[in-house]
């Protein structure tokens, strides 16, 4: 089923045929759910074609291979996405709707493959997406959780967390392989014993071991034939099936391993941002890592037999450092396993790893207590406590007499774990996910280290990928492009400034905003069914979606949606555009500010969405469980894209260029990538606001801010803050929104109040929220904006990032996969 050669009547064929091997059904007789079964394996059965031609081109050809080793992958559903890839979504809607199947319906049955929590999975999988479709050889290495990121439901305005079980009626693009099989080891203690030259042995005694099982799911490059792989591990136990039940100890031994390994995989931390030092975590991270790096040595010494080369053909990414114990597995492998001496290894692993750092917040930087990473990993312990060693030596001989760099820089101290220094000590390279993010961590947080090692401190501004965020999240616009300027910008997005002339056409123009109302109609269906809430598609779509955190300002947000009511409420006459805001936001499960937040939002909607006072022109609308599949749409459907993060603390933002290609304008804050945005697009067509990140962080550092001086002076911000605890948004209960008040203006809640400088940006923001609705009265002015966005937002396609990490870090091998068929 090669481009152009799609035979509509084998692909029915081939669905009719599934439908009887798999149910016993015929088409008429299977319901949607047995549909999308089917569907999905004909379109596996094409991909598999594809799958093994370029495992062939991999062992012809010898290319070096990226493992992407990352704890989440947020891949979000794969019939839609692989279709298009395989360029056949037209063709195979076609094919169904003449046998009167929508599939739109069926889509809609596949669970939302969602093992990540927000940014750094979703980063994740656009980048396997990019390698496929630029014809790089990777390995996507994760963990095959059995339930994702946690469902949300809103009850009574709250966020309650529900299971995912997303693996509940089997999920078709999964491929079982037993073959892999890798045993990992927990526990027990070190055994050093001599070898006959000398030279010392270590052998880990009394372990507890579970065995790691890949599945494979296969990631479509565009138009090319080329499939890579992402290789999720399932955990199960060794012995259980062995014992001799009439052993005492051994079947306490067997149910013990029974239960680590359900437990291993059984759920992804649903925290983002926050580190809670869980034992159970840090078995998850070793266990993923241990079968990886077994599987990719493997995988290489099947041709190769020197070692000693091993960087010449792998490369390992860190995503983050989750999965840092990579760093300490290569050197037990090499030393242990492979017998070459600490030197020899030390050599190739720092020649084989690489870092990328996601985040300044100090709360998530990994730190593990030494007691349960020595007990739970005491080879693993042993290595880094040498690494360690000689690591303090160097800085000794470097900054002699300088305790302080000791204090700050080694990898072990103060009875801790430090994993970013682990990671930087080892690595050959360390990367910031933009600009802005790589000037601060070289500056502030690991300046230490930058004055070490500049050489391994580069940038990597993220991207995001065009085939789903365009493509298939918003095909009307995706055939306007094409209409306009072909269609290149589907593997080359900087095409998209040829769309610049057609900014100032007036027939372009109508064509676009066009568009954007059909998009919004969409939306505006969708909240209906799922909120109950008319909104008018005539309305601006000021939308946040995104994690909820204290540092991305939901709060500030909210805010001013109250401060807006008041004006309006005071004046009911006045002229006021109607407004639409939008917010969709998950909650870690123990993050209190966090969901009280959600509950203030809809509190607060439902206070505004119902006062017959103001006519409708606020609304407030809450996405319950917003997640890759809704987002699609959120995207498409937005006038106003919400980037308000605090100044430095977001690393990048991914959501912000999803809005960008969608002919959104950003109201934003100098943070993370806007910063780039800015530049790309021009600062007449963003809106920018706040403090820099110099000013927060000179504020930071002087212990200055003092949010009670702004409070007191500023009656509009006094009302909105006072109205938290005075029952406006919560007449039954008054109390209920203390703690936020309490944030922003009381010194014992938090190390100093107002945290995130949200009353100081305030008036800042409703300044840039005023000139926003001005700007979107003059139609001609926002529509040429709005182009200018998408015709500006080439830099950030996740192949422009990728081809980055290959020329400047993995440097990797191009490969070419020919037709199948
Ligand atoms: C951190 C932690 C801390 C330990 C508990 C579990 C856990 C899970 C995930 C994380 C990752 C937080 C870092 C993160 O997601 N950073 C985001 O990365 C995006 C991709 O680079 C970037 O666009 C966002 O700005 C950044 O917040």
């Amino acid at each position: 089923m090669k481009s152009g050669v799609f035979d509509k009547k084998a692909f029915i064929q081939s669905v009719r045929d599934n439908l009887k091997n798999l149910y016993r059904k015929t088409l008429e007789e299977a319901d949607q759910q047995e549909i999308f079964q089917a569907v999905s394996f004909a379109v596996k059965d094409v991909i598999n074609d594809r799958w093994l031609a370029t495992q062939q081109v991999f062992d012809k050809e010898d290319p070096k291979i990226v493992y992407y080793m990352s704890m989440e992958f947020l891949m979000g559903r794969a019939l839609g996405n692989n279709l298009i890839n395989l360029k056949e979504y037209k063709e195979v809607r076609e094919a169904l709707d003449e046998i009167g199947l929508n599939l739109d319906v069926i889509e809609d049955q596949e669970p939302d493959p969602a093992l990540g929590n927000g940014g750094l999975g979703r980063l994740a999988a656009c980048f396997m997406d990019s390698l496929s479709t630029l014809g790089y050889a990777a390995y996507g290495c994760g963990i095959r959780y059995r339930y994702g990121m946690f469902k949300q439901k809103i009850q009574d305005g709250f966020q309650v967390e529900v299971p995912d079980n997303w693996l509940k009626n089997g999920y078709p693009f999964e491929l079982h392989r037993p073959e892999y099989t890798y045993e990992i080891k927990f526990g027990g203690h070190v055994r050093t014993e001599s070898r006959e030259d000398g030279s010392l042995r270590f052998v880990q005694e009394d372990y507890q071991s579970v065995l790691a099982i890949p599945y494979d799911m296969p990631v479509v490059g565009y138009g090319n034939n080329v499939v890579n792989t992402l290789m999720i591990w399932d955990a199960a136990a060794k012995d259980y099936f062995e014992l001799d039940s009439f052993d005492k100890g051994d079947y306490q031994k067997a149910v013990e391993q029974q239960n680590l390994a359900r437990n291993l995989v059984e759920v992804l931390y649903p925290n983002d941002n926050h580190v809670a030092g869980k034992e159970l975590r840090l078995k998850q991270q070793y266990f993923f890592v241990s079968a990886s790096v077994q599987r990719a040595l493997a995988r290489y010494k099947k041709n190769h037999d020197d070692i000693r080369r091993l960087p010449e053909k792998v490369t390992f990414q860190l995503n983050d450092t989750h999965p840092t114990v990579t760093v300490a597995e290569l050197m037990r492998i090499l030393v242990d396993e492979e017998g070459l001496g600490w030197d020899e290894a030390w050599e190739i692993t720092t020649k084989t790893c690489a870092y990328t750092n996601h985040t300044i917040m100090a709360e998530a930087l990994e730190k593990w207590p030494i007691e349960i990473f020595q007990r739970l990993l005491p080879r693993i312990y042993q290595i880094v406590d040498e690494i360690n060693r000689r690591f303090v030596l160097q800085i000794q001989e470097r900054y002699p007499g300088d305790d302080g760099k000791v204090a700050r820089m080694a990898i072990l101290y103060d009875g801790q774990v430090k994993m970013a220094h682990l990671a930087i000590v080892a690595g050959y390279s360390v990367n910031g996910v933009a600009r802005l993010h790589t000037e601060i961590l070289k500056n502030e947080q690991l300046h230490d280290f930058y004055e070490m090692f500049p050489e391994k401190f580069n940038n990597k501004t993220n991207g995001i990928t065009q085939r789903r965020f365009l493509m298939h999240g918003n095909p009307l616009l995706a055939d306007w492009v094409t209409k306009h300027i072909g269609d290149g910008w589907i593997t080359e997005l900087m095409q998209l400034a040829r769309l610049v002339p057609y900014a100032s056409d007036a027939k372009a123009q109508k064509e676009f905003m066009e568009i954007k109302r059909r998009n919004k109609v969409r939306l505006a269906e969708y909240i209906k069914e799922h909120n109950g809430i008319e909104v008018d598609p005539d309305s601006i779509f000021d939308v946040q979606v995104k994690r909820l955190h204290e540092y991305k300002r939901q709060f500030l947000n909210i805010l001013h949606v109250m401060y807006l009511y008041n004006e309006l409420k005071a004046n009911p006459q006045m002229d006021f555009y109607p407004r639409t805001f939008i917010f969709g936001a998950k909650a870690a499960a123990g993050y209190r500010n966090a969901k009280l937040t959600i509950k203030l939002i809809n509190s607060v909607a439902d206070v505004i969405n119902n006062d017959a006072d103001i006519k409708g022109k606020i609304k407030v609308v809450f996405i319950e469980d917003y997640r890759v599949s809704n987002a699609e749409w959120i995207f498409a459907a937005a006038d106003v894209s919400e980037q308000i993060s605090t100044a430095s603390k977001e690393a990048s933002g991914t959501g912000n260029m999803k809005f960008m290609l969608n002919g959104a304008l950003t109201l934003g804050t100098m943070d993370g990538a806007n910063v780039e945005m800015a530049e790309e697009v021009g600062m007449e067509n963003i809106f920018i606001f706040g403090m820099s990140s110099e000013e927060v962080i000179a504020h930071e550092r002087n212990r200055d801010y003092d949010p009670m001086q702004i409070y007191n002076s500023d009656e509009g911000i006094r009302k909105v803050v006072n109205q938290l605890v005075d029952g406006t948004f919560s007449p039954n209960d008054p109390g209920l929104f203390r703690d936020l008040y309490n944030s922003l203006l009381n010194t014992q809640c938090t190390q100093y109040a107002d945290t995130y400088f949200i009353l100081k940006d305030f008036r800042s923001y409703v300044d840039a929220q005023k000139r926003i609705v001005e700007y979107y009265q003059d139609k001609q002015a926002w529509a040429k904006s709005a182009i200018l966005n998408t015709a500006h937002a080439g830099k950030f396609s996740s192949d422009r990032t990728i081809q980055e990490y290959v020329d400047e870090i993995w440097h990797l091998d191009h490969i070419t996969v020919p037709d199948a068929l």
